[in-house]
């Protein structure tokens, strides 16, 4: 590519579970952090989505991102999130960006006015897809899925049997709707991601680091309901950012494509008769991949 050419962007809609685990905080801060992505749309997921909503926005202040439009999801429940401590009482008086009270309209338009293919990159579960493919199912023809869901061969903490993964669980129709919407699907499951954490001089770059985002990481580890969940020094593990990786690049991980259907308890198998899907199954270099994160989050 000559040099004067610039870096074509995927155009990217975020679906998030924000403020529950902190795994999204930190894919959020990767994703705006590569050349390759341009966020068009963040959209909350889950729980209590207003609160999501001005926890995004929080964050977009204080990290100069209130340009990037922000839509509610479907709101579920009315759940205290995890990093309702650090929101404080902060709130969108004032907001300077645009909030889309209805963001599953807003993915829908986005993805019928992109002159490309959209990518949705799904980290949480997946209510808010099932209710766009409802509203309007063309939108499977325009857009492609990388999702961070499921478990196919080990569960949660490395167990070497399979479980109900969280993205799946919570809403197993939604996670059966968009498997079967007929649109290109990537997905990272827990075999691929469930033992990023960073540790040691990794993590204390970016807990010394001044960036922004890296103050906004954590700020929020140390508000974090769970906080207990992280060894002194370390961060959470960190599934969805693999997910981020996966929009653009799979140098560090071993894909494989696996016709996958989801049981009536929320379990991903390979099955005959299952949607084919690129699957993250593991790693070829994860010390690497974590040195990347670490780089882009405090360069
Ligand atoms: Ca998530």
């Amino acid at each position: 590519m000559p040099a004067s050419e610039p870096l074509k962007k995927t155009p990217l809609i975020l679906d998030t579970d924000i403020g529950h685990d902190m795994d999204d905080t930190w894919a959020l801060a990767m994703l705006l952090g590569c050349p390759q992505l341009e966020l068009k749309l963040l959209v909350t997921a889950f729980d209590n989505v207003e609160t999501k909503t001005r926890l995004v926005a929080k964050m977009f202040r204080r990290t100069g991102n209130t340009h990037i439009p922000i839509g509610l999801g479907i709101k579920t429940s009315d759940l205290v999130m995890n990093q309702a401590a650090w929101l404080g009482d902060d709130d969108l008086h004032d907001y300077p960006g645009v909030i889309h009270r209805d963001g599953i309209a807003a993915m829908i338009e986005l993805i019928h006015a992109s002159p490309e293919p959209v990518t949705i990159l799904a980290i949480g579960p997946m209510t808010n897809l099932q209710a766009a493919l409802q509203r309007d199912p063309s939108i499977a023809q325009k857009a492609r899925i990388v999702a961070m869901a499921g478990s196919l061969f080990i569960g949660y903490d490395g167990k070497p049997i399979p479980e109900p993964e969280c993205n799946v669980v919570c809403d197993i129709p939604a996670a059966c709707a968009v498997l079967q919407a007929g649109w290109p699907i990537t997905c990272v499951p827990l075999d691929g991601c469930g033992d990023v954490v960073l540790r040691g001089e990794r993590f204390a770059r970016v807990a010394n680091s001044s960036s922004a985002w890296a103050r906004v990481i954590i700020e929020n580890q140390q508000a974090w309901a769970w906080k207990d969940r992280c060894a002194p020094g370390e961060s959470s593990i960190l599934y969805d950012t693999v997910a981020v990786y996966a929009v653009f690049a799979d140098a560090f991980c071993h894909t494989q494509t696996l016709s996958l259907s989801i049981t009536d308890t929320g379990m991903t198998v390979p099955a005959p008769h299952g949607v084919p899907v690129r699957c993250f199954t593991g790693w070829h270099d994860r010390e690497a991949f974590e040195e990347f994160l670490t780089q882009i989050i405090a360069p």
